[in-house]
């Protein structure tokens, strides 16, 4: 495969998606969005930290493993481990007062918007959509001031049981409490030492505590509800944040409420515009039930598109009961691709897709199902597209504005993508999948369904990763939606 016929293809992906962008009037995107509060740490937060407790204590904690932040202590034990090891760790809190806490002993550097829909509405407000209409059902004032200061920007509001469409900053709900997130970031060679122990961070990493407080619900309001067709014509939704979904709540309800809520609000959008297409955007989900309620009731024939990475694709495949496949796709190596090809397939059939995005650090696979309106060029751009954005996104650490992304142009095509390819294409080549020529070009006709393979362009010193997988799969779904709507506007 050629990197600099790559590049270009990336350049006329670009400036064709550009055209493409005016076509589309409105995308809705849901549910999660959270403050990000960022503190990097240094020796001497750590040794502040370590003199509030014994040395003893905090090393039966370690032991003990808290898998939720429910007092100081265990804060303290989760970022030792996640420091000692040097690995990223993700632990729920479910009370305010670890927040009030941290501000109070640690205090944070700075904050940003946080949470896949906060992050992706802001993105498509950037790239210059006319109309994004936000939701996030625990909308606070705060949270609100991390929204992008565009009259493009919109969010239901209720007012006297009537629904309007209003920048977050005049939609937000008074007196709710903000979800905080804390991103504790550390680098390599910090030195620890706590009572007798003492080690170096052996990379840089980072430890989040994510606010999950009590009256946290993924719901949409009844008025909302009902009056769903105020959001006026949208050609697309994005939806993200189920990963909040619990199994039991206090109140008696359970994870089936809230799956069967989503379901119908799935329904609802769809019954406004009958070519509007829904993709969900997956992230980690621990629990394995919510996991699989989550793809075989929510996605599994409702929303068209699916987005996610190599682990959540292993993830995916575990709990829907092709455990070989998903070690395989875990494992890598020198069938890692293959494997994801076919989980990637397996996921597109078993939840009955039009399409499954899977992004990795090099490469992109897009499953699509036959019978789809575009052509697999048309597919390759908006991949193309999105890698793209993401080089912005990973260069700067912010896309602002659609011309600003082109800067992402520059980076070049990953030389570790076009080689894993490479291999791939022996596979699809001896499995009569695609000629050598097809796979040249990264198409894929299957008898039951097809796909594109693109390779991706790859930041060597990122400025942050951050929001680089939302801006993938935002940015290729919009990219297609838009594609759509300038085919049949017949241009
Ligand atoms: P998740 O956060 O969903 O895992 O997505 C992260 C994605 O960001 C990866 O799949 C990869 O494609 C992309 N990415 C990362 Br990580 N680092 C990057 C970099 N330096 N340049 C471009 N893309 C990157």
């Amino acid at each position: 495969m050629d990197l600099a016929e790559w590049d270009q293809r990336h350049r006329d992906a670009f400036y064709s998606v550009k055209e493409a962008l005016p076509y589309l009037e409105g995308v809705f995107v849901a549910y999660n969005s959270n403050i990000d509060a960022i503190k990097h740490l240094n020796e001497e937060d750590l040794a502040k930290l370590l003199e509030l407790f014994e040395a003893a204590e905090i090393q039966e904690k370690i032991s003990a493993y808290p898998r939720e932040i429910k007092e100081p202590l265990d804060f303290l034990a989760r970022l030792m481990i996640s420091m000692r090891d040097g690995k990223a760790a993700e632990v729920p809190t479910y009370t305010a007062e670890t927040h009030e806490w941290l501000k109070g002993h640690l205090g944070f550097d700075y904050a940003r918007m946080g949470g896949q829909a906060g992050i992706i509405a802001n993105l498509l407000v950037h790239l210059g959509l006319k109309k994004v209409v936000a939701y996030v059902p625990w909308l606070s004032e705060e949270q609100a001031g991390y929204f992008a200061p565009s009259e493009s920007l919109l969010h239901p509001k209720v007012e006297g049981g009537k629904v309007f469409l209003k920048h977050p900053l005049e939609a937000y709900k008074p007196g709710i409490d903000s979800k905080v997130n804390w991103i504790l970031e550390y680098s390599k060679d910090l030195d620890v030492s706590c009572g007798g122990n003492t080690f170096k961070v052996p990379r840089d990493n980072r430890l989040i505590i994510s606010s999950r407080p009590k009256w946290l619900r993924l719901d949409m309001d009844k008025e909302i509800y009902e009056q769903l067709d105020s959001l006026g014509h949208v050609d697309g939704a994005i939806l993200s944040g189920y990963q909040m979904i619990k199994e039991e709540y206090e109140d008696g309800t359970t994870y089936e409420d809230y799956v069967a809520k989503s379901v119908r609000a799935i329904e609802k959008l769809k019954s406004l515009n009958p070519e509007l297409r829904i993709h969900v955007e997956l992230t980690s989900i621990q629990n394995r039930v919510i996991r699989k309620a989550i793809l075989e009731e929510i996605v599994a024939g409702h929303v068209h598109s699916l987005g996610l990475d190599t682990v959540e694709v292993a993830n995916a495949l575990n709990v829907l009961g092709h455990e070989e496949l998903s070690y395989a796709v875990i494992r890598k190596g020198e069938n890692g691709i293959m494997a994801l090809y076919q989980g990637a397939v397996q996921l597109l059939e078993d939840l009955a897709l039009e399409r499954v995005h899977v992004h990795c650090l090099g490469f992109y696979i897009c499953a699509l199902a036959k019978g789809h309106p575009l052509t697999l060029k048309e597919h390759r751009d908006s991949l193309l597209f999105a890698s793209s954005l993401a080089a912005t996104q990973a260069l700067e650490g912010k896309i602002e504005t659609l011309d600003e992304a082109e800067a992402g142009l520059e980076v070049p095509v990953s030389e570790k993508g076009l080689e894993d390819l490479e291999n791939f294409k022996l596979y699809c080549v001896g499995r009569k999948l695609c000629s050598p020529d097809e796979f040249e070009y990264g198409y894929i006709y299957g008898v039951k369904h097809d796909a594109v393979i693109v390779p991706s362009k790859v930041v060597s010193k990122p400025r942050a990763t951050v929001g680089i997988g939302d801006a993938i799969s935002a940015g290729a779904f919009v990219a297609m939606l838009a594609k759509m709507k300038q085919k049949w506007a017949g241009k």
